[in-house]
């Protein structure tokens, strides 16, 4: 057996994580770090490192103080729903544990992501700026944003796909952002990637195409067509899509004010929240594309929980 990974080269063996229900094993054959990159000169020069990897780990992209400030703002909005331990610090976002009353905190996370807080964080200078250069022009983002938090000791967490299942309306020229919302260290469950599967996602989505000229028109471009699995996941078991594939998994320990950039046809996957400390983990995952290019309509109406995509 190799040396188990550790978080830095010299630093501790990184602790044991989980996907839904199924443990990852810490090998370096099957898991490995992300790599980070710091803005220096024009976001275009990092283009070819986006092409490459089919990511981009770009750190302090966003001021950190604004991020915790939005993380405050977040958890004081859900004040009412039992979700924070109390008399807690809620940009700690510690997380009660008792039973939260779901339909009052499911009613606020939908008014969370219509409220102008959201879209101005989302809006920041930093990072349209940053697009409008990386992709060569005015930069687009779609209205559908998605707020995320995830509780510690949760079962689930996001199985394995690529986003063009849930976009293939408009041009693949899309970029997504996953912007961790407060720090994400790899035990509260951060965003993983599939080293260098752009290019197998690429390889499924042409598969797809394929078989699924028999299809209607609008079911070919769902996520939920008979071709696709159950809500257009590839797998749910993280440890054996990289027996399957002879891949690594990449994770990483993220900050506040960090920005992680994918493909759309980049395979990736959250891991559980097993924070010790018991904070939530909370992040938004947007998307950026060329105003130029096709927009896909489905995703230019706010997010919410039923609208299939
Ligand atoms: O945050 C998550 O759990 C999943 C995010 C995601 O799938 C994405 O950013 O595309």
């Amino acid at each position: 057996m190799p040396e188990p990974l550790r978080r830095r080269p010299d630093g501790e063996v990184l602790p044991r994580l989980r996907a839904g229900s199924v443990a990852l094993d810490n090998d370096p054959r099957r898991m490995g770090l992300l790599t980070p990159r710091v803005l220096v000169g024009k976001p275009s020069s990092l283009r070819e490192t986006f092409e490459a990897n089919g990511y981009l780990w770009l750190k302090g992209l966003i001021d950190r103080a604004e991020v915790l400030e939005f993380r405050r703002h977040v958890f004081q909005a859900f004040a009412d729903t039992g979700l924070l331990a109390p008399n807690s610090d809620p940009v700690d976002g510690v997380a009660s544990g008792a039973d939260r009353a779901e339909d009052v905190a499911r009613r606020r996370l939908m008014e969370l992501v219509r409220s102008a807080a959201f879209e101005a964080f989302c809006l920041n200078p930093g990072l349209w700026r940053f697009m409008d250069d990386f992709l060569g022009g005015l930069s687009y983002l779609h209205k559908r944003k998605l707020l995320r938090h995830t509780l510690p000791g949760q079962n689930f967490s996001t199985p394995a796909h690529y986003d063009l299942v849930y976009l293939r309306g408009g041009t693949d020229r899309l970029v997504t952002a996953w912007i961790p919302i407060g720090d994400v260290p790899v035990e509260m469950g951060g965003l993983v990637y599939l080293e260098g599967s752009h290019a197998l996602g690429r390889r499924m989505e042409s598969e797809f195409r394929v078989a699924s000229g028999d299809l209607p028109a609008e079911e070919r471009t769902s996520a939920y067509n008979r071709h696709m699995q159950e809500g257009g996941w590839i797998s749910k078991d993280l440890p054996d899509m990289a027996e399957r594939f002879n891949a690594r998994w990449l994770i990483a320990d993220y900050e506040a004010g960090d920005v992680v950039l994918h493909s759309p046809y980049m395979i990736h996957a959250a891991t559980a929240n097993d924070d010790p400390a018991g904070r939530i983990r909370l992040s938004t995952d947007i998307r950026y594309q060329n105003v130029r290019d096709e927009i896909d309509a489905r995703w230019a109406n706010h997010w919410s929980l039923d609208d299939m995509l």
